[in-house]
């Protein structure tokens, strides 16, 4: 199905661009590539010094770079549930970092960013990390049989995807809800609960840990010689192995790209790289000198490298948004022994900002962003435009001329020209979430922090501050980017005003009433 509509209805702000204004144009397909847990500071074009990021680099070079955009949350579930239905994950109940067995927890009745470029007459697919659950109930789900929700219900034409995340189980990809590869002769079953008779653990059995150690946690099933949170039987022939991941989901992606070269497709490109277990292709082995985590980066530029080939192989490279990002700030050592702590070499994963993923601090939600269409964006520019992953929804939706049912993406604001960097005003405020649900409320001048009782660093091993702090800190983000200065209470007003505007933003039920 190929539609056509003018370019002047659809595309106000960049006809300019365009010579032959009136003529009718295709819809651009709508690519984002979402990054596991990439930091600031991860690509060569955010100023990383020991890895090459060339593909990413590129797509900066001819795009936009965005030095002050936010993922919504510091951990991968709520991020990715606000970036797919425009609303805050922390109005939700369970929506923190879900199980391999959760429940769907986006339900089939909300609108989603898939639904959105459905209905807009676009082909859609969903590729790679999902981390939102699958199937009616948690824990209950037949993984040996087609799962009673999945993708398909939520406006994906087509998936293939990991359950979760690469460290849980079960460590199989589901491909239009039911496991890919499926082999009858070992059937599946997984538990978050209890292990299974005679299936050995990391923490009994390490010794089986033949291709990654654990440093905390991740000792239950032993998949491919890597220890997993949750337990799990079976699989056989359908286990992945984490060194072809990469390889797998991009190969998939392609196929979609050129099964669908003839009308407009929206793909959801989420990669597996750079979370944990980081064990890339052997063809990466060593490249960056910074060990598997440096390597995943590697991995993941070639990722890039191979859809941007594909989509300019086809001619679909100029007509194509890609939005390049990450679900949450960097962190280091997450869980297994990959030594990517010792091999930094003064590398620095969130850049200038202070913490890392599952922080309150900058350094939980800052993230790169990167945004490229050479038909619709003036490339080679960067720009400090404050952002925040919430407002891609309404955004995209202008874009395509969605309509959005009432109720739907309440959060979500169109705020197309910074992406299109037509627009540079900041949002006025962005709102980020802490692993532990801690909001902050950023402007382009502040920061404040809500208060909240316990440990300043995590508890469970990595070396990450929380943010916590008993009363509340504010930030003067202009003079202390590195939020070293607490000046709350030497501005008793602002705290009050933002505390004020944080009650009214939880309290919101849709996108008039504030
Ligand atoms: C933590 C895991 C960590 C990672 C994280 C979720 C342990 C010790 N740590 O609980 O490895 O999986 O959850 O990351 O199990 S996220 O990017 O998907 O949110
Ligand atoms: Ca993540």
């Amino acid at each position: 199905m190929k539609r056509t509509i003018p370019i002047l209805s659809l595309l106000p702000m960049v006809a300019p661009n365009i010579t032959h204004a009136i003529e009718p144009v295709k819809k651009p397909n709508v690519i984002i590539i979402y990054a596991d847990d990439l930091g600031y500071g991860d690509l060569e074009c955010y100023g990383a010094k020991n890895v090459k990021t060339p593909n990413v680099n590129q797509l900066a070079k001819e795009g936009i770079r965005f030095t002050n955009a936010h993922a919504v949350a510091a951990t991968s579930t709520p991020s990715r549930y606000s970036l797919l239905t425009g609303e805050y994950a922390w109005r939700k109940p369970d929506t923190d970092v879900a199980a391999g067995n959760a429940g769907m927890i986006i339900r089939p009745t909300q609108y989603t960013m898939a639904d959105m470029f459905k209905s807009a007459g676009y082909a859609t697919g969903a590729f790679g990390k999902w981390h939102l659950g699958l199937g009616d109930k948690t824990g209950e789900q037949d993984w040996n049989a087609p799962l009673p929700a999945s993708l398909g219900d939520l406006g994906f034409d087509y998936h293939y995807i990991m359950a979760a995340t690469g460290d849980r189980v079960p460590c199989v990809f589901i491909e239009n809800g039911q496991v890919a590869n499926y082999d009858p002769s070992a059937p599946i079953e997984v538990s978050y609960v209890r292990n299974f008779e005679g299936e050995p653990t990391g923490r009994v059995n390490p010794e089986l840990l033949y291709n990654q150690k654990s440093s905390h946690g991740h000792d239950m099933a032993i998949v491919n010689g890597i220890g997993r949170i949750g337990f799990m039987k079976g699989g056989g022939k359908a286990l992945w192995k984490d060194e072809n991941i990469a390889d797998s989901i991009t190969s998939h992606a392609i196929d979609f790209i050129k099964q669908h070269q003839d009308e407009p497709f929206f793909m959801y490109f989420a990669t597996n790289d750079v979370h944990v277990p980081r064990f890339p292709h052997e063809r990466f082995k060593g490249v960056t000198g910074m060990g598997p985590r440096g390597d995943a980066i590697a991995q993941f530029d070639w990722c890039v490298g191979e859809l941007m080939k594909t989509l300019k192989e086809l001619k679909l490279d100029k007509n194509t948004l890609i939005i390049l990002s990450s679900d949450n700030g960097a962190v280091v050592d997450d869980g297994y022994s990959d030594q990517a702590e010792e091999l930094l070499n003064g590398h620095q994963p969130s850049g200038p900002w202070r913490g890392n993923k599952y922080s309150a601090f900058e350094g939980g939600t800052a993230i790169p962003a990167i945004v490229h269409w050479p038909n619709g964006v003036k490339g080679g520019k960067t720009s400090d435009v404050l952002m925040s992953q919430i407002d891609w929804m309404a955004s995209l939706g202008e874009l395509i001329q969605a309509k959005f049912p009432k109720g739907s993406a309440i959060d979500s604001r169109n705020r197309l020209g910074n992406l299109l960097g037509t627009d540079d005003t900041h949002r006025p405020w962005v709102i980020e979430q802490a692993a532990n649900k801690t909001l902050s409320l950023r402007t382009i001048d502040w920061k404040y922090i809500d208060p909240h009782d316990g440990p300043k660093m995590i508890p469970w091993g990595p070396k990450i501050e929380t943010g916590n702090h008993p009363t509340p800190q504010l930030y003067n983000m202009q003079a202390d980017a590195g939020e070293q200065k607490n000046l709350a209470e030497e501005h008793p007003e602002k705290v009050f005003e933002f505390q004020t505007l944080l009650r009214k933003i939880r309290n919101q039920t849709d996108k008039t009433a504030f």
